[in-house]
């Protein structure tokens, strides 16, 4: 349900952030709600990580092993065959400082981000259609996924600590294609989100009636609100 997801709001520019830790909000805030979260291609599940106990670390970690049943569930359904567990801690993470600054560098990724926040806490920014940050501050329990091509990035906040397991479908590839350093602009991966999420008004809603036609009814409610907001 949408109470459960993860508070998020527009993020000042990059320009103006100091620290990249601190919630960087505008003032007054503002917020970005649920439904644009999931218009972009955010996924969502609330998680009991309190009723299960988890390694620090576990790389890899079998996801066959779950101890919690709803996370079994999503692996099957999902078929999430890879998975670890890292905590980013300076005390638990050897080279702490450059993976957290190569984690904030931002990125895509030629498959489905899935990230289970087993403790702690920290800030997934994603970019929005106008090529905005938005930040999400993601908690204990809370497993979200971010789609394949989505330009995003991460970082601890100041607690400086984020348990996480890292979920994937198949042999897992982390390595990142960076936005500023690669044509990223042109990865396949990139091209298939900017169709699927980022299509242009003039191309929305003219197939309604066609199946999988739900996406662009989204779309059209969402550039109606879009229009309305800048009216
Ligand atoms: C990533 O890909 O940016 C990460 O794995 C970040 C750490 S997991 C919360």
């Amino acid at each position: 349900v949408d109470e459960d997801w993860p508070e998020a709001w527009h993020m000042i520019d990059d320009d103006k952030v100091e620290n990249q830790k601190c919630e960087n909000r505008f003032s007054p805030n503002r917020p970005c709600d649920v439904k644009a979260m999931r218009d972009l291609g955010l996924q969502y599940w609330k998680m009991d990580a309190d009723s299960f106990t988890w390694p620090v670390k576990s790389v890899p970690w079998d996801p066959k092993d779950s101890p919690d049943p709803r996370l079994a569930a999503l692996r099957d359904e999902r078929g999430y065959s890879y998975a670890d567990i890292i905590s980013i801690h300076p005390d638990l993470l050897p080279g702490y400082d450059t993976h957290v600054k190569n984690f904030f560098t931002e990125h895509i990724h030629d498959a489905e981000e899935i990230r289970y926040i087993l403790g702690g806490s920290g800030f997934f920014d994603v970019r929005d259609l106008q090529d905005k940050w938005v930040r999400v501050h993601v908690k204990k329990g809370d497993l979200m996924t971010l789609p394949e091509g989505i330009y995003h990035r991460f970082t601890v906040d100041e607690t400086n600590y984020t348990h996480a397991m890292r979920m994937f479908i198949g042999v897992p590839c982390w390595t990142p294609i960076n936005r500023h350093t690669e044509d990223a602009d042109n990865h396949p991966s990139r091209k298939k989100y900017v169709c699927l999420y980022c299509m242009p008004k003039e191309l929305v809603g003219q197939d309604e009636s066609a199946e999988g036609g739900d996406k662009k009814k989204q779309k059209t409610s969402e550039e109606k609100s879009d229009e309305e907001a800048k009216a």
